[in-house]
């Protein structure tokens, strides 16, 4: 590791996250509040790595994830609001977090997300329509975690997502979409966890990947962009998928990442000396956690859930 760097600050991490719950009526968090499900997800996920899932009171997250439940079968991003599969699998996530997924009425929502597939095999996020590979994904992970494929059409949703396949090796949100390296996790993801990653030239798709790594160790998404933490987790889970994660320069990366955190109050930014939050601390630990940083839980690059916890449900074991 790059010792210049210095280390992660684990314990400023934790206070920093859970700082945000005591925060929650804050200016910031309310501009937040409709998708609190997620930042609830990011920030659990960010404890459990950091082996502090134990400081949160578990009875009182799962009861609040469970108001958030839709009669639709979905899941809000809070409590009141409207039903979306985006906070759908954040609720999955922290549910299986904390070994809770027998609170949930599995057919309820395996239906929801089942009713969200288009006749050519992409997904909706909601009622509204919009079609996104992002949706893909989420609606193979939350159904894969909950032993529920078979109640959506896998073959025409591989179909889709190898639809949005680019030249470059890479994929978009949709078919002719330019390629971005959050959309390539979404459909790598699927089609890791549909054992379907034979549709990926990887030696191609690998080069474009790790031709993110600009001059000081960070990633970006896109040629010609700025490096963002971020991209730690989008990039290189997919090399990771793709078996293709020696064709980067991981001490240099953890090197950056390093460089984002806040040393003083904690919490990582998308890049050195700007603003520190949930969502970039929880990519820059699990980036940290991909390059093998020492203390660090693992994590499934395809579920982006801690390997004990998928182990826990596809092996019954931890
Ligand atoms: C469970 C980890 C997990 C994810 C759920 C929501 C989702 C599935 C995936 C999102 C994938 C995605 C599209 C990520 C990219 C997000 C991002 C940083 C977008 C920024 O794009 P631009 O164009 O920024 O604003 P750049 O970096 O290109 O300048
Ligand atoms: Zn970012």
């Amino acid at each position: 590791m790059d010792l210049l760097s210095g280390e992660l600050e684990v314990e400023k991490h934790v206070q920093y996250i859970l700082s945000l719950e005591e925060k929650k009526d804050s200016l910031e968090s309310v501009a937040m509040d409709y998708l609190r499900m997620n930042g609830a997800y990011w920030g659990l996920t960010t404890l459990d790595l950091l082996g502090k899932l134990g400081t949160v009171d578990r009875d009182e997250v799962i009861s609040w994830v469970m108001q958030c439940h839709h009669e639709s079968g979905g899941f809000a991003g809070n409590v009141g609001h409207d039903p979306h599969i985006l906070y759908t699998l954040s609720a999955v996530q922290v549910l299986a977090l904390f070994d809770k997924l027998d609170v949930l009425d599995i057919d309820k929502l395996s239906d929801y997300i089942s009713g969200l597939q288009n006749e050519d095999g992409s997904f909706s996020g909601d009622i509204w329509g919009e079609v996104d590979t992002r949706f893909s994904y989420i609606a193979i992970c939350c159904l894969s975690l909950l032993h529920q494929l078979d109640k959506i059409n896998t073959e025409k949703a591989v179909e889709y997502i190898v639809s949005c396949q680019n030249l470059d090796g890479g994929f978009g949100c949709t078919p002719g979409g330019e390629s971005h390296a959050g959309q390539i996790f979404c459909c790598v993801g699927a089609l890791a966890i549909t054992g379907c990653l034979h549709h990926i030239n990887k030696d191609l798709l690998g080069w474009w990947l790790c031709e993110r790594q600009v001059k000081d160790g960070g990633l970006n998404g896109r040629p010609e962009k700025l490096p963002d933490v971020c991209y730690s987790w989008w990039v290189l889970s997919s090399l990771i998928m793709i078996d293709r994660v020696h064709w980067i320069d991981k001490e240099k990366l953890a090197g950056f990442i390093l460089d984002c955190q806040d040393k003083e109050n904690g919490g990582i930014s998308d890049r050195p000396n700007d603003a520190v939050d949930v969502y970039h601390t929880y990519f820059g630990v699990a980036g940290l956690s991909h390059l093998e940083y020492p203390g660090l839980k693992a994590i499934d690059p395809a579920y982006a859930l801690p390997v004990d916890v998928i182990n826990k449900i596809f092996f019954g074991r931890k």
